[in-house]
């Protein structure tokens, strides 16, 4: 097979990039090691910056978004018994995020590929890529007991932070920053009408809660849980106790509590590589940059490497301009750790460390006093929560 981009991983990453590449007349092979039905079946992000619709509008697959997500202007931080709402809307000149689920956006996205014919390979396995500083590069993968060589112009690769690329990058090259936090989040998704229309970020003794929804009917909630938990050891009973328990009384009051339809723990972790480029490959997403999810910036983050790749690839085959494939890694990273950056200090906002000594309890006390006397700081989070420009 011959391709001009060969694009490693079919989750969001990677088929947002195919798509809007193919809308611009350039061809994309995806090579997703799983099923249609796994990569969908995968309960992730829910919330959306503002650049992110944008990107998904352009690759024409916005549509339903539009019509079923939902436009959220602010949310709730809950702390000491109390809520305070961070007006997204005032303090980000008028911007906003959409409520939309990774799974629903990643089903637009597949739709939009399938509608096009654009090729999108399941179930391949052993993807490996090869020759990646050569102008010859190509991708192999096995099919039962078929190998079958791509070759192609680029490799992407966008196989979230377990994948095969940024493996294929020498050691001596490659520079890896990684945090790892000493808990979990353990998620339940609930078909209950939603506490609040709008998401709870709370902070307790206890632990970390966060309310969040899919649609008002269908609501995700998490609480912050020690590493050593297993999902098995939370029935949804001591589940819906714990969470109304780090709530304030009259939020925890108003719960409505059901079966959980999906239960899982997601461990937090902050995580960078450098360089983004070697030779001919191009790291995307999760398979370069992890962040906890603490200030949804995940699928976010992901949304401006599409975005410097989708306009460099674009330069190159229609102008033979290389100067954004040059500068992808720098630009890419600079916004990046602004993401992590943003990241981290929600998490140490809002969370209990085990380790904790009394002196960084009251800090975090002063941080949130700060934010909610300061104008200043209420814009600071708002511009980083609705995404920082591309
Ligand atoms: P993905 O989604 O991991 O997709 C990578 C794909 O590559 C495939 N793959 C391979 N394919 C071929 N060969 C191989 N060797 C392969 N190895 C892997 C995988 O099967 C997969 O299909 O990466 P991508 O596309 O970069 O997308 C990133 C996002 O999924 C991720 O950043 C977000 O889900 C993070 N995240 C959130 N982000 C937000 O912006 N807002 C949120 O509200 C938000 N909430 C969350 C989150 C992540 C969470 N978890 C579970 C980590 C909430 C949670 C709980
Ligand atoms: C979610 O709805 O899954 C979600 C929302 C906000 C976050 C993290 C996850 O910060």
């Amino acid at each position: 097979m011959k391709t001009s981009v060969c694009i490693i991983g079919g989750g969001p990453s990677g088929l947002m990039l195919s798509q809007l590449l193919h809308l611009k007349g350039i061809d994309t092979v995806v090579l997703e090691r799983q099923s249609r039905e796994y990569v969908l079946g995968r309960i992730r992000a829910g919330v959306l910056e503002h650049g992110f619709a944008e990107l998904m509008r352009e690759a024409q697959c916005g549509e339903r978004m539009d019509r079923e997500g939902e436009i959220h202007e602010g949310f709730f931080i809950a702390h000491d018994g109390r809520m305070d709402r961070v007006d997204l809307h005032k303090y980000s000149g008028g911007s906003s995020v959409v409520v939309y689920g990774q799974t629903e956006l990643t089903r637009d996205l597949y739709d939009a590929r399938d509608r096009m014919k654009g090729i999108v390979i399941h179930n391949a396995e052993d993807v490996q890529p090869h020759e990646l500083t050569s102008k010859t590069p190509y991708v192999t993968y096995r099919k039962g007991d078929e190998i079958v060589r791509i070759d192609c112009d680029y490799v992407i690769g966008a196989d979230g932070f377990h994948g095969v690329s940024r493996k294929a990058i020498p050691k001596n090259v490659l520079r890896e920053y990684e945090k790892v936090y000493p808990f979990g989040w353990l998620g339940v998704l609930s078909r209950t009408k939603p506490v609040s229309p709008e998401l709870i970020y709370a902070r307790h003794e206890r632990g970390f809660a966060l309310c969040s929804l899919r649609s008002q009917v269908l609501s995700r909630y998490y609480i912050q849980v020690p590493l050593s938990d297993k999902v098995e050891d939370w029935s949804d009973e001591a589940f819906w106790a714990e969470l109304k328990r780090r709530l304030p009384a009259e939020v925890g009051a108003r719960m409505i509590t059901g079966a959980s339809i999906e239960k899982s723990i997601a461990p937090l972790r902050s995580f960078v590589a450098e360089p983004m480029r070697w030779g001919n490959l191009f790291l995307a997403g999760d398979a370069a940059h992890i962040v906890p999810p603490t200030g949804a910036r995940g699928l976010n983050s992901a949304a401006s490497d599409i975005y410097y790749l989708y306009h460099a690839m674009v330069a190159h085959y229609q102008r033979g301009d290389d100067s954004g494939l040059e500068g992808y890694s720098a630009k890419a990273l600079a916004r990046v750790w602004k993401a992590q950056r943003f990241s981290w200090w929600m998490t140490m906002l809002l969370h209990t460390f085990p380790d904790s000594i009394e002196y960084d309890r009251k800090l975090q006390d002063t941080d949130l006093a700060y934010l909610f006397s300061s104008e200043a700081a209420q814009r600071s989070l708002a511009e980083n929560y609705v995404g920082l420009p591309f």
